[in-house]
């Protein structure tokens, strides 16, 4: 028999760390790869795995999100399967949102309780890997273990970022401490494969997700009261309680900042990338009905494009080009990620945008864009010098905000002719 799993994707903290990317929107409902939307990797996580019982924790209900989960996961009367958001707060003030990880399930336990299920299965919202949820179930039931962490070898600096942990010989965590400071780190290196090794991961990560037998996570939550699993609730449960590390060693990323996010949709175009969209484990998504992208005297070099488009740039590379894009001719784009858009303006709106000198949706003529993430329907008029990197100086503009030498172009800006950034 298949083991009674619900999963639970949490969606997001404030999410300060991706903004812009979630001034408008919340975490989950960030677009990625040109046509997907970050939530969809969890649940898509879940679904190949056969645990179609999902819900999305966020801080706030987008009205993108919403139409987003209603018109991508649809499952047949026979199924019982659904993916439901759950959201602390409409609005953003007050104290009424979630206060960390911990807390955020605490307050939607009413919800678990309507429905039968042996093990939950916790998972980040904003992280890119593949990995076969019925493997670590699996691991979780031989073990007969109360809690299962998934775990991944990472190197000192970015140990710092993670909970790291040691486990004896037979798998059980014995100790953990949540990002340790680096001159604490000497004690906590792990036997690790010669492979890993050699890359310096000697640090056992906790990947952020958990899978909880139902019981001990109703006692947790109840006997305790902590606001966070990594800082309270699995520190403690490692003391008293029988925890186990399931070790995984695929390609992983946390896409928690403007950096990993860029570089985790950049690195899609390398020749055998890291995270393959081209695999046999469906990546689900809405299905737009959008017609073939259409292109004119345009170097393509390693680039993905989403569809919809209408491209009649001079050269494209090392970039994503997602649903609905327009770029037109002259046009050089490099090491971009651009969103695309959620609609066509018709003839009667690009009429009316070149009456009044308006920029269309899109990028325009003769542009020259290196190093920029462009969100959603913004209008960048020809013209137009975009140069991210090294040299830029981080800040947060009207139309734009420069983070790690990569410029964000807001959702809807607009750009005028001859801008320079
Ligand atoms: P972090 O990722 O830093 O560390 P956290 O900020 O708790 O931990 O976020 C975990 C996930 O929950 C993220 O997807 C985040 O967006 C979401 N989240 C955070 N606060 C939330 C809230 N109030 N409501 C809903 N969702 C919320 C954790 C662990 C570490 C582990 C890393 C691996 O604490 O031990 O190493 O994940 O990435
Ligand atoms: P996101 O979170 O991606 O920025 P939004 O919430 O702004 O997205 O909008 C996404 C949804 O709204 C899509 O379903 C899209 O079809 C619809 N939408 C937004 N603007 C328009 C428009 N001007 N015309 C038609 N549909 C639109």
């Amino acid at each position: 028999m298949k083991p009674n799993v619900i999963s639970i994707v949490l969606g997001g903290g404030r999410g300060t760390r991706l903004n812009p990317l979630t001034l408008t929107r919340s975490k989950p409902a960030v677009p990625i790869a040109g046509k997907y939307r970050l939530v969809d990797i969890p649940i898509s996580n879940c679904l190949n795995a056969g645990y179609n019982r999902i819900f999305v924790l966020t801080q706030y209900n987008s009205a993108s999100l919403n139409s987003h989960i209603k018109n991508t996961y649809n499952f047949s009367v026979f199924e019982k399967g659904f993916v439901d958001i759950l959201a602390a707060e409409q609005t953003n003030d007050g104290d009424k949102w979630y206060e960390g990880t911990a807390d955020a399930v605490r307050r939607i336990n009413r919800y678990l309780e309507a429905h039968e299920y042996e093990y939950i299965l916790i998972l980040s919202g904003d992280q890119l890997y593949q990995m076969d949820f019925q493997k670590l179930i699996d691991f979780h039931i031989e073990k007969n273990a109360k809690i299962t962490l998934a775990t991944i070898p990472v190197n000192a600096k970015d140990a710092t970022s993670f909970g790291i942990l040691k486990s004896d010989e037979n798998d059980r965590i014995t100790s953990f401490i949540e990002k340790p400071k680096t001159e604490l780190l000497v004690d906590w290196s792990s036997e690790v494969s010669d492979s890993m090794k050699g890359q310096g991961r000697e640090y056992l990560a906790s990947m952020g997700i958990y899978v909880f037998n139902k019981h001990e996570l109703l006692n947790l939550l109840e006997t305790t009261d902590g606001l966070d699993f990594g800082k309270e609730l699995i520190p403690h449960a490692i003391e008293h309680s029988d925890v186990y590390s399931f070790q995984y060693d695929g390609y992983w990323t946390d896409i928690g900042n403007i950096d990993s996010f860029f570089e985790a949709n950049i690195g899609l175009t390398d020749d055998i990338p890291l995270f393959n969209l081209f695999d046999s484990n469906t990546i689900y998504s809405r299905s737009r009905m959008l017609p073939p992208s259409k292109y004119a005297g345009c170097l393509l070099d390693r680039v993905i494009v989403a569809g919809g488009c209408i491209i009649n740039a001079d050269k494209i590379e090392r970039s994503v080009i997602g649903v609905r894009s327009r770029i037109g001719k002259g046009t050089v784009i490099r090491n971009t990620y651009m969103m695309g858009s959620d609609h066509y303006q018709n003839l009667d709106d690009i009429v009316a945008a070149q009456k009044a000198n308006r920029p269309l949706v899109g990028v325009g003529e003769r542009c020259y864009i290196d190093n920029c993430i462009i969100d959603k329907s913004a209008c960048i008029g020809n013209d137009v010098r975009i140069t991210g990197g090294e040299h830029i100086e981080d800040g947060d503009f009207e139309t734009h905000t420069v983070k790690d030498g990569i410029v964000v172009i807001k959702k809807k800006a607009i750009l005028p002719n001859n801008t320079v950034i």
